[in-house]
């Protein structure tokens, strides 16, 4: 069975998913369990971590050659697998390399499983870089509306904004988005695993992730010396993540990460700051991570915007009460004439995509509509 004692789970999924959730769990005072979880046997990844094999008989650890479908088949496959691993999670994060199969196929089912236990995930997505080319480009976009469907929240950050200059060979400029993408979700990490004086813990953050809806991430590592708080504030507000800003923020989540000699004013200013930033309309949550040893002389923001305010009621996952009322939708739809006609919506957030057909099923809808499985709530 399984052998967590956190309550924090982080999942890679795919080739790069794998990699970026392994680069995250060896950052020191990450007290995470993790699971990397790919269709591709062949594939380098760390040992000692527990890992999934995705899509068993199906693939035979061949990997998805960049089908998207037979990723999100996969996934299904092994759901059993991704569950014995559940058991004790309050709160997981999910990171993929979108673009390939993988990835972009299970990494949504994989989250869809996660939240259907009640436990609220929050994904962390890279998108192609544009030389990647059209095809890897429109999957990934693809990717993204499942995962957006699928997870609490999503953070879609584009892996041309994480690598910086253009200058970089593309060896160069994959590690350094890894980099970036790593630290940034770290100091995301950090902000739960270790509280310091103002807490989100667990408990609090599974509320504030709940059906908070896509997101936007800015982090600023390492401001030292005199005037630390507004450097650090300038280096978030310079991050090429911020550019797509969210239309207008309903939620923020700022996490200021430091060592003793933090002080009230500077906590002051740079929570001051994250609002100017992002919106004072929104609701704003405020965490210090107070660890010297780590942070000691220096200040690191890691400052999170959602476009809904969630729903704090939901503590039990946005995403399930979003199943609850898809499922409710899906039992008027087979009231109505045609089999898998949805609900009056159509096919929501799926309606200008693509549809995913594969022997002649469309699964962009859920499998219980798509089987006429009755769910009674
Ligand atoms: N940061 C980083 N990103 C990568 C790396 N390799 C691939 N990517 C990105 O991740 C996307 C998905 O690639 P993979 O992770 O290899 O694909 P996969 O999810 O394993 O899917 P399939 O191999 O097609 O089944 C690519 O389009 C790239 O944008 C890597 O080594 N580092
Ligand atoms: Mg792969």
């Amino acid at each position: 069975m399984n052998e967590n004692t956190s309550p924090l789970l982080l999942v890679g999924v795919g080739g790069a998913g794998c990699s970026l959730a392994a680069t995250i769990a060896r950052q020191p005072r990450v007290d995470a369990a993790t699971l990397l979880a790919d269709s591709d046997a062949s594939a380098a990844r760390p040992a000692g971590l527990p890992f999934v094999l995705l899509g068993g008989d199906r693939l035979a650890g061949r990997g998805t050659g960049g089908d998207m479908v037979l990723g999100r088949l996969a996934a299904e496959d092994s759901s059993a697998s991704v569950a014995e691993r559940l058991q004790g999670v309050r709160l997981a994060v999910v990171a993929a390399g979108l673009g390939g199969g993988t990835g972009g196929g299970s990494a949504p089912e994989i989250v869809s499983q996660i939240t259907s236990f009640g436990i609220p995930a929050i994904a962390f997505a890279t998108m192609p870089f544009s030389f990647e080319g059209d095809d890897r480009r429109q999957k990934a976009q693809r990717a993204a509306v499942a995962l957006e469907e699928a997870a609490d929240a999503t953070v879609v950050l584009p892996l041309e904004a994480l690598a910086g200059g253009r200058d970089a060979t593309i060896d160069e400029a994959m590690a350094k988005a890894a980099e970036s993408f790593s630290s940034a979700v770290s100091l995301f990490w950090r902000m739960l695993g270790r509280p310091g004086y103002i807490k989100i813990d667990i408990e609090r953050a599974r509320r504030v992730i709940s059906g908070a809806g896509r997101g936007r991430f800015a982090a600023a590592s390492g401001a030292r010396g005199e005037g630390r708080a507004a450097a650090a504030l300038d280096m978030l507000a310079r991050s090429p993540l911020l550019s797509a800003q969210l239309a207008k923020p309903r939620r923020i989540l700022c996490g200021i990460l430091a060592g003793d000699d933090l002080t009230l004013r500077e906590t002051g200013e740079i929570a001051e700051g994250v609002r100017d930033l992002f919106g004072r309309s929104a609701t704003f949550d405020l965490a210090t991570v107070n660890d010297e040893e780590s942070f000691g002389g220096q200040i690191s923001v890691a400052a999170l915007a959602f476009e809904s305010s969630g729903d704090p009621a939901a503590a039990d996952g946005g995403a399930q009460e979003r199943k609850l009322r898809s499922r409710q939708q899906a039992r008027r739809g087979r009231r109505a004439s045609s089999p898998l006609a949805l609900s009056p919506q159509g096919r929501g957030r799926f309606n200008n995509v693509e549809p995913t057909v594969w022997n002649g099923e469309d699964l962009d809808i859920p499998t219980f509509i798509r089987r006429n499985i009755s769910l009674d709530l």
